[in-house]
């Protein structure tokens, strides 16, 4: 109970939470309604006003958003405020499209650093702390919310941006890190660099991390609890909704708790677009309740999960739960009539500590059937004979997830490349009809 940031928010009784959810929903829709002309030809055509938000649970009557939505309006036309009344400017990298561009008024900075806050304490963060934020510091949400959030905390921040692993090593080595954040696999990365420098990573004083912003599977977070010898969490958010700082996984580590004074959670079938129920998987769909700039209702994220029993959690936060995020409905891959997630694959891997940091999935062709080659780097240099005895191994294990049996192709360490600031773990090169 010592780790909350706001107590009174973060256990208030959820009859109470969800008065405040009302309030702050029917504002937000009188909100986006008056000053978004997007919204109010989608109100018209829906027959709708807001004064039809009597209750919670008439949500549903309002329109969905998609990311297309964003980008046909970018980079301003979604923006409640007007831009003199900002501060700050985020956008997704925009490696898909046209990037999805944020503007925060000086109170949503100050709302996403106190769940960014929320979410540092609850997975461990104290002002004694020295938190270093090995995140690029640029548009990409990242680094400024673990930095606004670690600062409110008042931990001694090290603003060491993304890269330089080795500098990064160092500066841990040299200043004392003791908590840090970031990229997840990034993490596993470093733990490695660590180790070709001759520095054990459990030997430097790094006992914390609070990690997210890309598929985040149980066996990865093993991996970095084993490498690192630290205690892992796990942070969502979307540059849509502040970035970082949505929800986190409490000491429980079964499901995270998503901040529910600021955001409306529902679960939705991603084909019928009908709610899906408790503990059933579907596709998180959020709805901002007290951003200024940019609000959005019904935000469609493309994230599958399943959305908790709520009972008030042995933490004691009343905020719902839901699982780690599966995967995003996009990535799922459909490979000989089987869909699947690379999480699937993932959680095999990270499973065997024969294997390294990085790997991908190649999709070909061949005689018009799909070809899945899983490319894996092993974590030290094998002989032919082992990494044969490996391959075997992985394709049975990968086998008993997938259902068929993919080619493993074991590579030494350090050989697959790097793509960036978050892992690219498919590349799909199949004959397109
Ligand atoms: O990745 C914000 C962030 C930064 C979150 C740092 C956590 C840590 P975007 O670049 O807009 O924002 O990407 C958002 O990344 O819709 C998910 O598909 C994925 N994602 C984010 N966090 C997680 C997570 C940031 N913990 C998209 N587990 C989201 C799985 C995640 N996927």
């Amino acid at each position: 109970m010592d780790n909350l940031f706001n107590k009174k928010m973060e256990t208030m009784p959820r009859k109470k939470i969800q008065e405040i959810q009302l309030k702050n929903l029917k504002k937000t829709v009188k909100n986006v309604y008056e000053n978004i002309p997007f919204y109010k030809k989608r109100f018209k055509e829906l027959k709708i006003t807001p004064d039809d938000i009597k209750t919670l649970d008439d949500v549903r009557k309002l329109p969905l958003t998609t990311k297309s939505d964003l980008r046909d309006n970018a980079p301003f036309g979604m923006m409640a405020a007007p831009l003199d009344s900002c501060t700050e400017l985020h956008a997704s990298s925009g490696t898909t499209g046209v990037p999805v561009t944020v503007c925060y008024t000086p109170n949503d900075i100050e709302v996403w650093s106190e769940v960014m806050a929320r979410c540092l304490m609850m997975s461990g963060l104290t002002k004694k702390d020295i938190f270093q934020n090995p995140i690029p510091y640029g548009t990409f949400t990242g680094a400024f919310g673990f930095h606004y959030g670690a600062q409110k905390v008042g931990a001694l921040v090290i603003p060491s941006g993304m890269g330089q692993s080795e500098r990064q090593i160092k500066l841990m080595e040299y200043y004392g890190t003791t908590f840090t954040s970031g990229v997840a696999s990034y993490m596993l990365r470093l733990g490695q660099v660590a180790l070709e420098m001759g520095i054990d990573p459990k030997k430097l004083k790094v006992k914390n991390g609070l990690f997210g912003a890309e598929m985040f599977t149980p066996g990865l977070k093993e991996r970095i609890m084993d490498t690192w010898e630290m205690d892992v969490h796990d942070i969502y958010g979307l540059t849509e909704m502040c970035g970082p700082g949505v929800s986190t996984d409490c000491d429980q580590h079964d499901g995270l708790h998503l901040w529910e004074d600021h955001f409306l959670i529902e679960c939705i079938d991603p084909i019928t677009l009908e709610p899906v129920g408790l503990e059933e998987e579907g596709e998180i769909v959020l709805t901002t309740l007290t951003k200024e700039g940019m609000p959005l209702l019904r935000y469609r994220t493309r994230d599958i999960a399943k959305l908790y029993d709520q009972k008030v959690c042995e933490c004691g936060r009343t905020h719902i739960k839901h699982t780690t995020i599966k995967g995003r409905s996009d990535d799922m891959l459909i490979i000989r009539g089987t869909n699947i997630y690379p999480g699937q694959v993932e959680s095999v891997l990270m499973k065997n500590q024969d294997v390294g940091g990085n790997w991908r999935m190649v999709l070909t062709t061949k005689n018009d059937v799909d070809m899945l080659t899983v490319e894996v780097e092993s974590k030290t240099q094998l002989s032919q004979v082992e990494s044969m005895d490996l391959e075997e191994m992985l394709k049975n294990e990968i086998k008993s997830v997938i259902v068929f049996t993919p080619r493993v192709e074991v590579l030494p360490p350090n050989t697959i490349p790097e793509s960036g600031l978050k892992a690219k773990r498919v590349i799909d090169e199949r004959k397109k009809d």
